[in-house]
């Protein structure tokens, strides 16, 4: 549809996670779940035992993840495209590619071919660091252990060509003809809890809820739903144009408090900010937000806890701290990594003086004056409440399902329409006939149901599609093509839909395009009719190869910006400038130093903890986890605290290039000397704040909130360089010194 957004691949999973149970071969590229979802990870250890499927892991660090496996493989970090290509360039030459699945449901591998045969095992190993040997290893583990599975999270995604890399996983998958099938599959783990629904309703700057991007058909769209007139929505921005714009990004919205206006895409600096169930310590260039937080106007924090943010700038007044319910105080549907629906039961009255998140944006949208357009689905639960929401610490469960109800309404392009209240709660009570292998019901009145309700989920009757692009079961059953996005040719004339033979049972056993208004025809009917003929709503069409309409249409490597390598900086730089990307000028070559090597030789990447979660404010109020894990540190291998005359236990300071602020960023820290990294890589966890360039904030604090551990931040030190296509923060990859403290 064309009012779509030119999301990649819907950024979801294709299988669950219990499904790597069927597994028979596991490459974990650049995530280690033994430590960020340990329970996941039981599926994993599970596929081991009883499929005994192949474990590789691939990650510059030897992982917890990494001791579980078959197979380790240290990657030099930012170049997996590289390594991907290396195992694809070894598969084609052997003949192992699944020639029917690409022939019958992809398009332009015959270009695709021609970029892999530049990445020989010989350029691939002097890219990566790999051993040829490993490579082709790798490659016929995963050749000869069909299906198999691709699973990664931020060791792939944290990158300027971040892009690019996932999409090489995706298209070793095709290659393999891994894709819509059980066990196999491209599965990404994903972060918080429910961020895979706040992405399917709308979190990113760029895109309406369900992805329907943010032009007029998409407006439209939505005040239909939301049944609030069109032009009162448009009277709400500048002009037409600022509308349909893209807003700024959470990574680099502080360049629109310090950049002159001039250099925006809009007229007027940034004069206020809103972190919501986020923190500061979370953010690359931190000393640069820092800044931005001393020159903006007004600071709002709604958090249970007192985190970074309230404490990193110089400043006295106009930071407000409001103190918001955990989850445990409220109730909320959620959406997992799975796609899975979860209906969430309130455990208490959100204590002292919290509120619920809903209630503080209810109360928010009486004070901006659009209240009665916010709350228009409200039905059930605002009858319960008293006239002034001011003084609302909550709303009823009836409201959680007022909100989700309209997610049913509006979000069909993705098929929510059938994850309704009533049967996520019908599941919760019938969760015991429910199959931990395949996710299906068997037997009461959820019947042939699959848990969660993954999307699509096209109907009140359909039993949701927990594994996508499966053409071998009907639709009505969870089947369904690719998606058709592009229509039935591409701009070069070349067929997009699937071939002859390759459709789901039950419907025409061919390539279709999408059902006409699928996706904005709220009485179902679109919908309805392309199931009763026994097709997918949103077509049967070809996986890319070839994305014409994005960046590099076909994925290349590119060497990270904070690079080691100068003679590979010439041979595979970095993008061009880009003059606006989300409001902001996102400069590439012009950033990328090749001397910056001399000075800095240390590759620095950093990553998580099982003890803490992201910013951590909560976990390090927590005097339990603070045991386990007390003090903030860097991984540092024993040559290199060696070759600087330091031992386990000193201090160091961890200075990284100067870029947009012309100057060098410096942390204090205390060595942990490990094997875990190579000599040519330290690794810092992300979930200390508090602490600055060496500097205690302790002082800083309301009255008995310091938290039990404060430590120097991460991205104190993590140096500029961001997705070509989505703008995530390269912090996965920079250049650092060592200096003796
Ligand atoms: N305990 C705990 N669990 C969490 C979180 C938490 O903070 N704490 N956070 C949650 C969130 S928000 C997310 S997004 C997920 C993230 O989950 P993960 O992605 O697993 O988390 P990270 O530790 O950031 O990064 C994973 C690995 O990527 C490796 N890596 C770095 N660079 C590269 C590279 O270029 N290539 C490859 N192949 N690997 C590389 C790192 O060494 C690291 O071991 O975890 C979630 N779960
Ligand atoms: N260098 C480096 N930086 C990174 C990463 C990395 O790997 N390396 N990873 C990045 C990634 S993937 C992510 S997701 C971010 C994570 O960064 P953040 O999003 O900042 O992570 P959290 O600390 O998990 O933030 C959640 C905040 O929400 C609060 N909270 C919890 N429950 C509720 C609630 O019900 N309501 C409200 N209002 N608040 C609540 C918590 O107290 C916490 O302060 O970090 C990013 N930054
Ligand atoms: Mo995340």
């Amino acid at each position: 549809m064309a009012g779509l957004a030119n999301v990649f691949g819907y950024g979801a999973m294709t299988n669950h996670q219990n499904d790597i149970r069927n597994s028979r071969s596991i490459m974990i590229i650049g995530m280690n779940p033994a430590e960020n979802h340990p329970i996941s990870m039981q599926h994993i250890l599970t596929a081991k035992e009883t499929n005994r499927a192949v474990i590789i892991s691939v990650d510059p660090r030897f992982t917890k993840t990494s001791a579980f496996a078959n197979k380790y493989v240290r990657i030099r970090s930012g170049t997996d495209v590289a390594f991907i290509y290396g195992l694809i360039n070894i598969i084609l030459a052997k003949g192992w590619e699944d020639k029917q699945f690409i022939q019958e449901r992809t398009y332009a591998f015959e270009e695709f071919k021609g970029e892999i045969a530049k990445y020989d095992p010989q350029t691939v190993s002097d890219i990566t660091g790999v051993p040829t040997a490993e490579l082709e290893w790798v490659a016929k583990a995963m050749a000869d252990n069909r299906p198999g599975t691709v699973i990664w999270a931020m060791g792939g995604t944290q990158h300027s060509h971040g892009t690019g890399i996932v999409r090489t996983f995706c298209h070793l998958q095709m290659v393999l003809g891994n894709m819509g099938k059980p066990g196999g599959g491209t599965d990404v783990f994903r972060g918080h809890d429910s961020i895979q629904g706040v992405t399917d309703i709308g979190g990113g700057p760029e895109t309406l809820p369900g992805y329907y991007g943010i032009g007029e058909t998409a407006w439209k769209h939505w005040a239909k739903v939301w049944d609030v007139p069109y032009e009162w929505l448009l009277s709400r921005f500048k002009n037409k144009a600022m509308m349909e714009k893209p807003g700024f990004t959470v990574a680099r919205w502080y360049e629109g408090v310090l950049l002159d206006s001039k250099q925006l895409g809009q007229d007027v600096n940034v004069k206020a900010v809103m972190f919501w169930g986020h923190s500061t310590n979370a953010m690359q260039q931190m000393d640069r937000v820092k800044k931005a937080l001393e020159k903006v106007e007004l600071i709002v924090d709604v958090d249970p806890y007192v985190t970074n943010t309230a404490v990193l700038p110089d400043r006295k007044d106009g930071i407000y701290l409001l103190p918001a319910a955990s989850n445990y105080e409220q109730w909320n549907s959620s959406v997992n990594t799975n796609r899975d629906n979860q209906y969430r039961q309130r455990v208490v009255s959100p204590v002292w003086e919290a509120r619920t998140d809903i209630a503080i944006m209810v109360d928010l949208a009486e004070r901006f004056g659009f209240r009665k357009q916010f709350t228009h689905n409200m039905k059930g639960g605002w009858r319960g409440i008293p006239a002034d929401v001011k003084n609302v610490k909550e709303f009823s469960q009836q409201t959680m399902d007022d909100v989700l109800r309209e997610i049913n309404t509006g979000a069909l392009s993705i098929g929510y329409a059938g994850a309704t209240p009533e049967r996520l709660k019908r599941q919760q009570e019938w969760a015991h006939v429910f199959d931990i292998k395949t996710k299906k019901a068997v037997g009461g009145p959820v019947d042939g149901e699959s848990w969660g309700l993954p999307w699509p989920c096209w109907t009140d009757k359909h039993p949701g599609t927990p594994i996508l692009y499966r053409n071998d079961i009907p639709v009505s059953d969870g089947g369904c093509g690719f998606r058709a996005s592009w229509g039935p040719k591409a701009p070069d004339g070349r067929n997009l839909m699937a071939a002859e033979g390759s459709a789901p049972p039950g419907g025409p056993n061919t390539g279709y395009p999408a059902q006409k208004d699928y996706a904005t025809d709220l009485t179902l009917g679109a919908i309805k009719q392309a199931l009763a003929e026994g097709r997918s709503p949103y077509g049967n069409g070809r996986a890319r190869f070839n994305s014409w309409n994005i960046p590099d249409p076909l994925p290349l490597h590119r060497e990270p910006i904070h690079s080691p390598r100068p003679d590979l900086i010439v041979k595979w730089p970095t993008y061009d400038d880009v003059k606006e990307h989300y409001r902001v000028p996102q400069p590439y070559k012009s950033m990328q130093k090749p001397d910056w090597v001399k000075k800095y030789p240390i590759i620095l990447t950093t990553g998580r903890v099982v003890e803490f979660e992201g910013g951590a404010a909560g976990e390090r109020n927590s005097p339990w986890l603070v045991e386990l894990n007390p003090e903030m540190y860097v991984e540092m291998h024993p040559k290199v605290a060696h070759d600087h005359g330091l031992r386990h236990g000193d201090m160091c300071w961890i200075e990284t290039p100067e870029d947009m602020d012309a100057k060098p960023s410096r942390i204090k820290v205390k060595i942990k000397v490990t094997k875990r990294v190579g000599p040519d890589t330290v690794f810092l966890p992300i979930h200390w704040g508090g602490v600055f360039e060496g500097k205690s904030l302790a002082h800083k604090f309301p009255d008995g909130t310091v938290p039990y551990t404060i430590g120097e931040s991460a991205n104190t030190v993590t140096t500029y360089g961001y997705d070509r296509l989505t703008q995530m923060q390269e912090t996965k990859t920079t250049l650092c010194r060592i200096v003796k403290a």
